[in-house]
């Protein structure tokens, strides 16, 4: 989080027209600067001068699907780390055609989804209910199996998460319930994934980092449960912002729980 805070990353957000002003707001919170653009014109500049770039395919065009590839391709070439968030994939079938489609096109650094989204992308059975899914498979061993298919680091959230990139596996018991009753707390996840990656040291890798920033996001929503509770999710989600602006690396000391599986 320290680092997020001194390198202020700008986040290139290809997202959902659900939480766009939330994902700003909070890649604000955490010392990042957001930017949102779909512009065919401009997403390829936009992608090559950011530090970081997140794919939320929350509500997929066609128009939007263009713009990911264009500005996928531009990543690439620029070294620029991709992150996908596969929103509602095994929803439809064309989501999941289209998805499938900008991960074997674009270089994906990392990958954050829920239970059902995760298992779809791999073919897996999945108990998709919207952008809602789940997966019968433990997190750990869905995260672990993913990585190991797509060949990239596999972010998978619930009420456990679990991150891997195929050798190494993260379980992180943080967070809180209401997280999920808030639209747009797992799009923006994604991108506070994104902001971690690219502050990053050299000597750190990328299922680490990715695990640290769900601990840490989960703690804030312990954090902010805690001034909440007695009111209910829309202060919660106000303490939620307030919480991940306050969170530093010396407050999660000790409060994160996370254990390599
Ligand atoms: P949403 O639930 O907002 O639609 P999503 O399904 O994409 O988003 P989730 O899996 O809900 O994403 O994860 C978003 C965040 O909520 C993660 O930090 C996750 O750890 C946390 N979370 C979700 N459900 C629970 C729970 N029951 N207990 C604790 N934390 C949870
Ligand atoms: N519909 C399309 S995108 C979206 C909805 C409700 C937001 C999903 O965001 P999250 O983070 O999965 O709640
Ligand atoms: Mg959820
Ligand atoms: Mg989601």
């Amino acid at each position: 989080m320290d680092r997020v805070r001194r390198k202020n990353p700008l986040i290139h957000c290809i997202t959902n027209d659900v939480v766009t002003n939330f994902t700003a707001n909070g890649l604000l919170a955490v010392g990042a600067a957001p930017v949102m653009t779909a512009n065919h014109e401009e997403v390829a500049e936009m992608a090559q001068t950011a530090d970081g770039l997140l794919l939320n395919t929350g509500t997929l065009t066609p128009y939007q699907h263009e713009a990911m590839r264009i500005a996928g391709r531009a990543a690439n070439e620029h070294q620029t780390p991709v992150v996908l968030d596969p929103v509602a994939v095994g929803a439809t079938s064309y989501r999941t055609r289209v998805v499938r489609e900008i991960f074997d096109e674009v270089k994906v650094d990392a990958i954050r989804g829920n239970g059902g989204e995760i298992a779809a992308l791999i073919g897996m059975q999945a108990d998709m209910h919207g952008v809602e899914g789940k997966s019968d498979m433990l997190p750990e061993t869905l995260a672990k199996e993913a990585a190991n298919v797509l060949e990239t680091v596999v972010c998978v959230t619930g009420e456990v998460d679990a991150v891997s990139d195929g050798e190494r596996t993260f379980l992180i018991k943080n967070g809180h319930a209401w997280l999920s009753r808030v639209v747009g707390t797992g799009c923006l996840l994604g991108a506070i994934v994104s902001a971690y990656i690219v502050s990053k040291e050299n000597n750190e890798d990328t299922v680490r980092t990715a695990t640290d920033a769900l601990a840490q996001y989960g703690l804030a929503a312990e954090d902010a449960f805690a001034c909440s509770k007695t009111y209910g999710i829309g202060t919660f989600q106000q303490h939620f912002l307030d919480a991940l602006g306050l969170l530093n690396d010396d407050h999660s000391y000790g409060k994160t729980n996370v254990q390599e599986v």
